[in-house]
């Protein structure tokens, strides 16, 4: 993995330690990936942002926040949901790139599919973040390897509409940790450079609440493949089960904040490069205390 070069360093000189995509912010810690889904059935925060003005507004607020990084998706992942056209994606997620990233924000594509991954870095998104790791669509890793740009490459055992029916594993830390350095080596023989393949768990997505914390608990395993790590937990069920309320109701997904931002603390704390949250400014003051601890300490 490719360490150093804070941008600028700050107080604390935390300017080694953390990984560094080429291409990509490095501020010395943990990056935050503010999430913009640009979709009217996301689990969270679904209708609110599908209108590209209002999406536009909020990738700036976003910012402002203190993401680092906005990732703008079209498509909802959420269990049990379907696919969208490939036309209604396009139409859903270009503008709100495109002007974010001529407002010099540094943005993100969330998609499977390799047309709307081409179409955003076209307009200017500086990486793609594809839930399915290049498996949803033959022609991925080809077109990440000829942009030439960084590419999250998440956990994944298959599409939406079923995928907690594949929530099944022996040792999950174990097999996910195969899958991906599997995945990383096919995106890299598709001519993906190695210093741009960015690693994700993919917490929830064909995984029980009892995976997710598992993964999360043995976070260190995950760095062990070597490559930068995404961590991306925010408001998601397990949280919710965590902190139902006496009569087992799940916590709502808006109230997820502060146990979000815990798992960012802790995901930074052990390495992680990056957390992709809802409630970027949370994040932004956990990943902060996370490096100054890692700073002060033996975490490193
Ligand atoms: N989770 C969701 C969507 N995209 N991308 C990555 N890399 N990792 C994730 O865990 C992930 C993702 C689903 O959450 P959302 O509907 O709130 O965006």
């Amino acid at each position: 993995m490719l360490t150093g070069g804070a941008e600028p360093p700050n107080a604390l000189g935390l300017a080694a330690g953390w990984p560094v995509v080429p291409g990509l912010p490095a501020p010395g810690r943990c990056l935050v990936m503010g999430v913009l889904n640009v979709t009217p059935d996301s689990f969270s925060d679904g209708g609110r942002w599908l209108d590209a003005e209002r999406a536009i507004g909020q990738g700036r607020l976003l910012a402002t926040q203190g993401a680092d990084l906005v990732d703008v998706g079209g498509e909802s992942t959420r269990p049990g949901a379907g696919r969208v056209s490939e036309d209604e994606e396009l139409r859903r997620v270009l503008p709100v790139v495109r002007e974010l990233a001529a407002s010099g924000l540094a943005v993100s594509i969330d998609t499977t599919r390799a047309t709307v991954a081409a179409a955003a870095l076209g307009v200017g998104a500086l990486l793609v973040n594809d839930v399915s790791g290049g498996l949803a669509d033959p022609s991925m890793l080809a077109t990440v390897a000829d942009a030439g740009v960084p590419y999250v490459l998440m956990h994944w055992r298959g599409p939406s509409t079923d995928m907690q029916a594949r929530a099944d594993y022996g040792d999950v830390v174990a097999e996910v940790s195969h899958a991906l350095a599997r995945r990383r080596d096919s995106a890299i023989s598709a001519g993906v450079h190695p210093g741009r393949v960015i690693l994700d768990p993919g917490l929830g997505f064909g995984k029980t609440a009892a995976h997710n914390w598992q993964l999360l608990g043995r976070v260190h395993e995950l760095l062990g493949l070597g490559s930068p790590l995404l961590v991306g937990a925010s408001r998601k069920a397990f949280l919710g089960s965590l902190l139902a309320d006496g009569s087992g109701a799940p916590r709502p997904p808006t109230r997820r904040e502060a146990a979000t931002a815990a798992v960012s603390a802790l995901a930074a704390a052990a390495g992680a490069w990056c957390v992709r949250v809802h409630d970027v400014s949370a994040s932004a003051d956990a990943v902060r205390v996370a490096a100054a601890v890692r700073a002060s300490g033996d975490l490193r």
